[in-house]
């Protein structure tokens, strides 16, 4: 089968490298719009219409089976569009607050997200649909995106700006235990958050649930749902140099980006 996996930038290679695990000889496609990064601040409509654009192009262009959209940013907002244009299977990624208030014994939990995440109105049913018994706490950046498409293309990460970003969490009385990372970037930053954090936080992120769902959708035999934990981050498991197809802005121009 052919994905299309699909991110503002290179966020998605955390959704990727779960997916891949999950179904190593699909072809993968990856699309970042390289021209309106980030998305965590952008006009909702405007949003919409742009992702619209992008995945049309896709669509007539490479027939993809499926797509991921692997960006809360986009999926909190785009997906109903999404579907109603096209008819293929469209997966979105969007905060794991259902795990989180699951796994949370302190019943805090934490969102950290996009600004655009953070004020969805699909974040807040998620919350009110599933975490009603929890307290949330959520942050919303843009900074922690820069930082993280920093590392990936082998800048030096900023952890002064890390530590700025999530000091609110760092004593263990009152911070959440568990914490959501609602934006695909930020499992390329676990490392860092959980040097800046100690241990007394949980990350969780989509990545594993998001490859199971496709999985299951391109009709392969899912052996692992009952055993797999949710919010394991599986980025940092990724050992080998892989190479992938990577097309910037959706015009075509495509070069190899090596991950470790
Ligand atoms: N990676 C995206 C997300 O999951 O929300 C958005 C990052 C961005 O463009 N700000």
């Amino acid at each position: 089968s052919k994905i299309l996996i699909f991110d503002s930038g290179v966020g998605g290679i955390s959704i990727y490298k779960a997916i891949k695990e999950q179904l190593p000889n699909a072809d993968y496609l990856y699309l970042f719009d390289n021209k309106y990064f980030p998305y965590g601040e952008l006009e909702p409509a405007f949003l919409i219409e742009r992702v619209c654009q992008l995945i049309g192009y896709m669509y007539e262009t490479h027939r993809p089976d499926l797509v991921v959209i692997a960006c809360n940013s986009a999926s909190t907002l785009v997906l109903p569009a999404l579907r109603k244009r096209f008819s293929i299977p469209f997966v979105g990624v969007v905060p794991a607050i259902k795990p989180a208030a699951l796994q949370s014994k302190k019943k805090k939990i934490g969102l950290l997200a996009t600004p655009g995440t953070v004020s969805r109105e699909y974040t807040q049913w998620l919350v009110n649909e599933h975490a009603q018994d929890c307290e949330i706490d959520m942050i919303g950046t843009t900074s922690l995106v820069l930082q993280a498409e920093n590392k990936l293309y082998g800048y030096p990460v900023d952890l002064d700006a890390i530590n700025n970003v999530v000091s609110k969490w760092t004593d263990p009385q009152t911070s959440p235990d568990v914490v959501v990372l609602g934006c695909t970037h930020f499992p390329l930053l676990v490392t860092e958050l959980e040097a800046s954090l100690g241990e007394h936080i949980q990350f969780i992120d989509s990545g594993m649930a998001i490859a199971l769902r496709v999985k299951d959708i391109l009709g392969e035999k899912n052996t692992i749902l009952d055993t797999c934990n949710i919010g394991q981050s599986f980025c940092t498991k990724i050992q080998a140099q892989k190479k992938l197809t990577l097309l910037f802005n959706g015009i075509g121009l495509s070069q190899p980006l090596y991950i470790n």
